[in-house]
């Protein structure tokens, strides 16, 4: 089934925040963000700006009527500066005017002083200095201190990834609309309604039940609206308390970037030995994460990072241990992955270092230590490991042997252009790792006509999460698709949801709708037992018509639905899951946190330009566990766009901010991002359908995140190829690899 806003899309009818007609009286507002990236507020003046044609008020914080406090993991966040600041970019007051041009205006007469103080932009000093978010946590496998002295091979050694701007095509915005007896409706670009419900009933002390979020569609998140789409939420939102006007605000793209957090970078050290087999016997790691100057997300982020330092591997003996860092970036946040790609490539550097001093290819340690089904992550739970079916597969569809063949022989034959290629398995954790956020709600309409209306607490992103929830129903019910309509995501119809985030929304919402569906279901048989005198036990329903043991009978869905809303039975169910036997136990490290995980592999080519150090992808293939597909073609989009995301933050996307924490990647001239150009010229998805039992609905596994991490062979094949080039290069592992570095590598002596 196509993606049922393909229609709409591709004629531009497809509607976003930008689209939402006007309220007459509208008005538009502005942040006012910091200039200095830490200091102390010594004057802050607004006479000019409030001068200024068309501005309406400007507020700050003294204007919140309840707490000036957005935290949502750690109270550390303020909505509005009051009298330090601690990011470039942080909010210190928003304008209200009567055109966006007119509070844009009014921004740049507003005169503020800073006290400046010391710019810490760097997670390690940040450590130093002890300025933490939270506490550092380590997990542990085994005793990986005895383990190392029984290794023959030991190597240590540096990993770094840079950060990742989202770069979701409708950058965060909001509109605020005030409704009788106080409440506020609010179209948001969020992923997490209920978290900017929350928040703004703190700001503005009013009850949740007085703020309606209604999402239709998000113009992509990527992780970036999870929790940073809540100030702009509540900017618009206080204006409108204030003023009793609708004040609608979307972030210009260089505001955007400025302001909000990004992928969390990491530093990390690590330490791996092995033994004489290649068998990984001991590995340490050691994460330094970039926070920016609130928690933000990052403690879970962090958390996951954790859960994933070990990827596809089974290592006995494990210490891992991360530091949350505070620095005077703007806080960094969710972004596809979460915290799991920046651990996978630390294991991924560590292997490759490994294999470099043993003088074997990372291959052999990789396939070597690949995690079978028994064995135990460090965290507890016990694989059950699709790793080796998919690692085999990829090698014996895509003809690895020949592949390396064939780059031997180019690399023998060519000077001034190298091929390299590299293996990327992937294991990805699936369940928020926050046990209480696995829950959803679902809110399902049978009308008398037979026509189906279904809510959930999913956001549609672009992912196509509602096509998978309009399927679920329309299987469970055995009708049309055509006969249900989505509705959108309101706070007023869904209540107290998890944003759409860990790959979990098709899964938690899914059983969610499947549960409500078949409540009703369940009713209307009862409906069908009583009209054809047999147990309802004996009734389905197939393609509208009721039947009977499998035989077919002469009534139809429409029918029955109609006779069961005559004899006044509900045709309405608000269904609620719940996912099962998962638990985790922070104060030992342990327990069982996902709901099942998802595997894959990776095979990248590329080749360097030896002379200018560019480069193109020749290849990535891949055969990913997808469990059973419920829609391929979504499920396929979703594999795209993940592996080119993963690419672009590996290979050119790069974050740059001064010693002053100011970002100089704040355009997109100067944060370059992948193009058609720039994909991989062969990109092929192998369906490796896996029938091992597990808690996706319909058995269709979750593909949000996991593809992302495929983009990490690219950084390894490129690698490859400048030390096919320069076999002594020091080239290290630093992410993302760009032209520049990989001309240093080639000429590095
Ligand atoms: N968000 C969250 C996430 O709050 N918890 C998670 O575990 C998570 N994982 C991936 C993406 N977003
Ligand atoms: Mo996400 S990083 O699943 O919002």
């Amino acid at each position: 089934m196509k993606n049922i806003d393909s229609y709409t899309h591709t004629r531009g009818e497809s509607i976003y925040l930008d689209d939402v007609p006007l309220t007459q009286g509208t008005l538009f507002g502005a942040i006012f963000g910091s200039p200095a990236a830490h200091g102390k507020i010594k004057k802050l003046d607004l006479s000019a700006a409030m001068a200024s044609e068309g501005v309406v008020r400007i507020f700050t914080w003294k204007d919140i009527p309840g707490v000036n406090q957005i935290g949502g993991i750690v109270p550390d966040e303020p909505l509005f500066a009051e009298d330090i600041v601690d990011f470039n970019g942080m909010p210190v007051a928003f304008v209200v005017a009567t055109s966006v041009e007119h509070a844009q205006a009014a921004i740049k007469k507003i005169i503020i002083e800073i006290d400046p103080l010391t710019v810490v932009t760097d997670p390690r000093v940040a450590r130093q200095n002890n300025s933490l978010i939270v506490p550092p946590r380590t997990f542990r496998l085994g005793d990986s201190d005895a383990a190392f002295k029984d290794c023959v091979h030991v190597v240590e050694g540096i990993a770094e990834t840079n950060g990742q701007e989202h770069l979701y095509i409708e950058t965060q915005g909001a509109y605020a609309l005030p409704q009788e007896h106080g409440a506020i409706k609010v179209i948001s670009s969020t992923q997490g309604p209920t978290a900017v419900q929350r928040h703004m009933a703190k700001v503005l002390g009013v009850p949740m039940h007085q703020l309606e979020i209604d999402v239709t569609r998000l113009g992509g998140g990527f992780g970036g609206k999870e929790d940073q789409a809540t100030s702009w939420a509540i900017f618009c939102a206080l204006a409108a308390y204030h003023l009793k006007k609708p004040v609608k605000y979307s972030l210009h793209r260089m505001e955007d970037m400025r302001m909000t957090g990004k992928r969390n970078p990491y530093s990390s050290d690590f330490r791996i030995g092995l033994d004489a087999e290649l068998n990984i016997l001991a590995y340490e790691a050691t994460f330094h994460q970039n926070a920016g100057a609130a928690a933000d997300l990052s403690p879970a982020v962090l958390e996951r990072t954790l859960f994933h330092c070990t990827n596809s591997y089974f290592i006995p003996n494990v210490t891992a241990t991360a530091y949350s860092c505070r620095t005077n970036l703007p806080p960094n946040t969710a972004f596809r992955g979460f915290g799991g790609p920046q651990g996978m490539f630390v294991i991924e550097a560590a292997i490759a270092k490994a294999a470099e001093k043993i003088g074997v290819s990372a291959f052999e340690i990789q396939q070597k230590n690949l995690i079978k089904s028994g064995d135990e992550f460090p965290y507890g739970q016990l694989a059950v490991s699709e790793a080796l079916p998919c690692w085999n597969r990829s090698l014996s569809l895509f003809d690895h042997a020949k592949k390396k063949k064939e780059i031997e022989k180019f690399n023998a034959e060519n000077i001034l252009y190298k091929k390299g290629m590299s293996m990327m398995p992937i294991c990805f954790g699936i369940s928020f790792t926050k046990i209480l956020m696995n829950q959803a709600r679902a809110l399902v309409h049978v009308y008398m006509d037979g026509s189906v209306n279904v809510s959930t607490g999913a956001v549609e992103m672009g992912q196509g999460v509602n096509t998978k929830m309009l399927q679920v129903a329309s299987t469970i019910f055995s009708i049309d698709p055509a006969k249900v309509k989505m509705n959108s995501t309101s706070t007023f119809r869904v209540a107290n949801t998890s944003p759409s985030a860990a790959s979990a929304t098709a899964d938690l919402n899914g059983k969610a709708v499947q549960i409500a569906c078949n409540n009703i279901l369940d009713r209307m048989k009862t409906v069908a037992a009583d009209i054809l005198k047999c147990s309802a036990t004996e009734v389905s329903i197939k393609n509208e018509i009721v039947h009977v043991n499998d035989a077919a009978t002469e009534i139809s869905w429409d029918f029955l639905v109609l006779e069961s809303y005559l004899r006044r039975i509900s045709l309405s169910e608000s269904g609620h899951y719940a996912t099962p036997d998962i638990h985790f136990d922070a104060s030992k490290e342990k327990g069982h946190p996902f709901a099942y995980h998802v595997y894959g592999t990776a095979i990248t080519e590329v080749t360097v330009d030896c002379l200018r150090g560019t480069y193109k992808i020749d290849a990535v293939n891949v055969v990913h566990d997808f469990g059973t597909t419920m829609n391929a073609l979504i499920d396929r989009g979703q594999i795209e766009g993940g592996i080119v995301q993963g690419i672009g933050w590996m290979t050119m996307e790069e974050i740059v901010y001064d010693e002053a924490g100011r970002l100089r990647s704040n355009t997109l001239s100067t944060y370059k991002v992948p193009d058609i150009y720039s994909v991989p010229q062969m990109l092929e998805i192998d369906f490796l359908e896996t029938k091992n039992d597990n808690l996706a609905i319909f058995r269709s596994k979750a593909v949000g995140e996991p593809p992302l991490m495929y983009g990490i062979g690219t950084f390894f094949a490129l690698r490859n190829a400048v030390k096919a080039f320069n076999p002594k290069s020091s080239i290290g592992f630093s992410a993302p690899m760009t032209p520049e570095k990989v001309l240093m590598g080639l000429y590095d002596k």
